[in-house]
C-alpha cells in the first residue's frame, strides 16, 4: 500500500460552502450595487456552477439576457467590473464570519500535518479569494501551512481540465498515488482523476445529487461516518479520519472505480 504524503484541498465547496453561501450572495450585491436587474437565486446559481470561473460565468449567462449589453467587448468590461466587484464584497463576507470551514475539515488538516503529511490548495477560484477565505481560518501564516497553493490565475484552463492538480503535483514534487485530492463537484472529481490522483468526495450542497464519475468515495461531509461509499467501519459518531482516506486509496489500488 502506498503511504500518502500529501492532501490536495479544493476550496469551494469543499472547504466551505463558499458557492451558496459566499460567491453567490456576492454576485447578486454587485449586480444590485451597478443597478442591474439581475439576480441569481440558489437555483440558477445551481446550474451556473457548471462554468468554473466567476468571469466566466457572467459571460456565460449574458449570453441568456435580452438585456446584457450588445457588444462583445462591452460584455467582457461588464463581466470585469461586476467580477471585481464580486470579489471585493466576496472578501468583505469571509471577514464578517459568514462562511465557517465545514465540518471535520479542520481535524483533517490538523491531523494530517501532525502525520507529517503535507497540504496543498488546487482551485480554479481567484487567488484573493483563497487569501481571504485562508487568512481568516488558518491565521495570517496559513501559507506556511500549504506547501502549493495552485488558483484559478495559474492555470490556462481552469477544472475539469487537469491542469489545476497538475501544477499542485509538480509544487509538491510528488506523484498522484502518493497523494489524494478532496473535492465536492463532479468537474473537481474529473480534474484530479484525469491527473491520476484519487479523490475522495465530501458532497456539498449544490452537488448532493449529483452523478460522480470515479471517485475513491463519495459521502455527506468529513464529518460524518455514515453515508460514506464505501461503507466505513464502526459508522456511528466521529468523522472521517487519515486511516479512512488510506484505506480507500489503498482499496483502489486494486479495485479500480476509475473505469
Ligand atoms: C470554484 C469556481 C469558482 C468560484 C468563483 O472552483 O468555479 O469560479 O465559483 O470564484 P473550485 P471566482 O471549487 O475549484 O474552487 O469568481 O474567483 O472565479
Ligand atoms: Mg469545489
Amino acid at each position: 500500500m502506498t503511504r500518502l504524503r500529501a492532501l490536495l484541498w479544493d476550496v469551494d465547496g469543499t472547504l466551505a460552502e463558499t458557492e451558496r453561501d459566499g460567491h453567490r450572495v456576492a454576485f447578486n450585491q454587485a449586480f444590485e450595487a451597478l443597478a442591474l436587474p439581475w439576480r441569481w437565486d440558489e437555483a440558477r446559481y445551481g446550474e451556473l456552477l457548471r462554468i468554473t470561473g466567476g468571469r466566466e460565468r457572467l459571460l456565460h449567462d449574458m449570453t441568456t439576457r435580452g438585456d446584457a449589453p450588445p457588444t462583445a467587448g462591452e460584455r467582457e468590461a461588464l463581466a470585469r467590473e461586476l467580477h471585481a466587484l464580486k470579489n471585493r464584497r466576496y472578501g468583505e463576507l469571509v471577514r464578517e464570519a459568514r462562511l465557517p470551514l465545514r465540518g471535520g475539515v479542520r481535524e483533517l488538516i490538523d491531523e494530517a500535518e501532525d502525520g507529517g503529511l503535507r497540504l496543498a490548495v488546487a482551485t480554479t477560484t481567484s487567488r484573493v479569494n483563497v487569501e481571504a477565505l485562508m487568512a481568516v481560518h488558518f491565521g495570517p501564516r496559513w501559507p506556511r501551512r500549504f506547501a502549493a497553493v495552485v488558483c484559478g490565475e495559474d492555470v490556462q484552463a481552469k477544472k475539469p481540465d487537469p491542469e489545476v492538480y497538475r501544477l499542485a503535483l509538480a509544487g509538491l514534487g510528488l506523484p498522484p498515488q502518493e497523494t489524494v485530492a478532496i473535492e465536492d463537484s463532479p468537474g473537481g472529481v474529473a480534474a484530479a482523476c484525469a491527473a491520476e490522483i484519487p479523490v475522495v468526495v465530501p458532497l456539498s450542497a449544490y452537488f448532493r445529487a449529483a452523478t460522480i464519475e470515479g471517485a475513491v468515495a463519495i459521502g455527506p461531509g468529513l464529518d460524518e461516518r455514515r453515508g460514506w461509499r464505501p461503507g466505513l467501519a464502526g459508522a456511528g459518531a466521529g468523522r472521517v479520519t487519515l486511516a479512512d482516506i488510506e484505506g480507500w486509496c489503498a482499496a483502489r489500488d486494486t479495485v479500480s472505480q476509475f473505469g
